[in-house]
């Protein structure tokens, strides 16, 4: 019989003295607003906790409450509970794997449908749009929330939804962010903080980036090639998606970004019925219906023509899914 993970997670914080806390690579809203949410929980239950990410927070997110406490490096240490937060497999957490592994047990809260059930403890709900939007029930449940937990709940629901406009968000997610809207927060200032970064730099990039863009009509997808990634304090791979999904009747976009000259990395986004982690998985990745990504080891126009040949191929029939 299936046990409910609500339950014994509730009993494992409950219980435990030590924990630690992380992320996927890669960090973005949810993983951050996730983690420092829990972080706080367990800081108002007395309990001792660490959050440790294997990359460095992105700056536009230093605004969100605790996240100085974020550590990129552990001396040996031993924790009773590991928390892994919006990560489909214990090694999407990097080199906080070995940490992790360690632990006498490990909670895995996830909405990835790719999820691989790493933990001994395993709450995965895919059909929910945010890692976030599932700790508010833990949050809830602890009678902890507080204008802190609120901002880092509402950050990660709001980014992961892509500003509730993606096919994951339903009732629940506008009553689940009313609730936290209660405490004082701002939509209007959290797009600033998130959204208007942009340099003219920036922009000029991204229209070089649009400058690449080719469409099918007919099988309703389009993608676009980087040839030169730089690294920013923020990701401009999402306001580059954000600019794809204004084409009328697109349904898959895909961003093939040049690694080096063996390796390309491959986003995918779509619409409403074209299920990307299906995609992404024969491709050696995974991720979301909606949203999936891979690191493929061919040259980005070898990475292009196989791709975008698999999808063209493909959409018609097994990776079509009702919305
Ligand atoms: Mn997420």
């Amino acid at each position: 019989m299936k046990t409910d993970p609500f339950k014994a997670i509730v009993d494992k914080i409950t219980r435990g003295r030590k924990f630690l806390i992380t992320a996927h690579m890669n960090l973005e809203g949810d993983a951050l607003g996730s983690e420092l949410a829990t972080y706080i929980l367990l800081k108002k239950l007395k309990k001792q906790a660490v959050i440790y990410n294997n990359d460095p927070t992105p700056e536009i997110y230093n605004f969100l409450p605790f996240s100085r406490v974020i550590k990129n490096n552990l001396a040996k240490e031993d924790f009773d509970v590991a928390i892994a937060l919006d990560c489909s497999d214990s090694s999407r957490t990097g080199k906080v794997k070995d940490s992790l592994v360690k632990a006498n047990c490990i909670i895995n809260i996830d909405h990835h449908v790719s999820n691989t059930y790493f933990g001994d403890i395993n709450w995965v709900e895919p059909r929910v749009g945010s890692c976030a939007q599932i700790l508010y029930r833990l949050c809830k449940k602890f009678g902890v929330i507080d204008k802190n937990i609120a901002l880092c709940l509402y950050t990660g629901i709001f980014t992961d939804t892509g500003n509730f406009t993606y096919a994951s968000t339903d009732d629940q997610t506008h009553r689940i962010a009313s609730e936290l809207m209660k405490y004082n927060l701002h939509p209007h200032i959290l797009y600033d903080r998130l959204h208007s970064v942009c340099t003219p730099l920036d922009l000029n990039f991204i229209g070089k980036v649009i400058s690449t863009l080719k469409f099918d009509p007919a099988k309703k997808i389009c993608w676009a090639n980087i040839m030169h990634w730089q690294d920013k304090g923020y990701d401009l791979t999402e306001v580059v998606f954000s600019i794809m999904r204004l084409l009328k009747g697109v349904e898959v976009s895909i961003l093939f970004k040049k690694i080096d000259n063996k390796r390309t990395r491959v986003n995918f986004r779509s619409r409403s019925c074209v299920d990307v982690n299906k995609i992404a998985r024969f491709f050696g990745g995974g991720g979301h219906k909606r949203a999936s990504g891979t690191t493929i080891d061919s040259s980005l126009e070898a990475a292009e023509k196989k791709v975008v040949s698999f999808i063209k191929k493909h959409t018609n029939s097994s990776l079509r899914r009702p919305a």
